[in-house]
């Protein structure tokens, strides 16, 4: 196991985590770095860069760079295709979106990707990525076949293959921006299957929802519009309603 992966586990036993999601194309370069060092302060515990339509290496690296030259957090690249994979990350989620229509998200990307990944010596953190609808340009772009919210089953069935398939985490998501996050009868039915880190994104904007994600199941706990939008309070709002759940998920 690498050192990032040992962190969040460690970070784990003690309580839910928050993760920050920066996506290069809204908030580049040093813009990127000063939110960093906002949502560190406020005890966020790694950031994640990544967008459904990032398209430029270039643009990846200098907000990879301007991030860590600002915070001692991992950074942690959350790709959405052969673009989002950058040299100077310390780890990536390398991540198959596993209800989408197309094969190049399940398994070609990854392949076409794997060589510069270890090329780079990232550390790889395998993980199940699944999305809910509406999904957002997320779900569009990787042409998801939505698994409908509500339908806890299926989702909990979807992340079960994910752990039978050896990955080691599972990403419910909601899409970026969306109008309301993953419910959380989806997250506890998810959460009774699976024994993985299970991180719950899209659409989460108040400690009172990061809390009731994590009272849920959810391990991690990321959220990118509401940081662009509202900064450093609200990371901290979320961090001490996440700080609240106390229950030694240590795997
Ligand atoms: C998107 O789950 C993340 O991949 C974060 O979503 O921007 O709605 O916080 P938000």
């Amino acid at each position: 196991m690498g050192r990032v992966e040992r962190y969040l586990l460690e970070g784990l036993r003690k309580h839910p985590l928050h993760l920050t999601l920066v996506d290069p194309e809204k908030t580049p370069g040093r813009k990127a770095g000063e939110l960093c060092r906002r949502a560190e302060r406020a005890g966020t515990s790694a950031i994640m860069v990544g967008g459904s339509t990032v398209c430029s290496t270039t643009l990846v690296d200098e907000t990879v760079k301007a991030i860590k030259k600002e915070v001692e957090l991992p950074v942690i690249l959350f790709p959405n295709n052969l673009s989002g994979i950058s040299r100077y990350a310390d780890a990536i989620f390398f991540m198959s979106l596993l209800n989408s229509s197309s094969p190049y998200f399940l398994i070609d990307a990854q392949a076409l990707g794997a060589p510069l990944v270890k090329e780079y010596g990232l550390e790889v953190l395998p993980m199940g990525y699944l999305i809910l609808g509406p999904g957002g340009t997320a779900g569009f772009v990787g042409q998801a076949r939505f698994l409908p919210p509500e339908k806890a089953e299926l989702a909990a069935a979807y992340a079960l293959a994910a752990q039978y398939l050896g990955m080691r985490f599972v990403y419910l998501e909601a899409g970026s921006g969306a109008p309301s996050p993953v419910p959380p009868r989806t997250i506890s039915a998810v959460r009774k299957y699976v024994d993985l880190p299970l991180i719950v994104g899209g659409g989460i904007r108040t400690g009172e929802e990061a809390w009731r994600a994590a009272q849920a199941g959810a391990d991690l706990v990321v959220t990118g519009t509401v940081v662009e939008e509202e900064g450093e309070a609200r990371v901290r709002e979320m961090v001490e309603a996440l700080k609240r759940i106390r229950r030694g998920r240590g795997r």
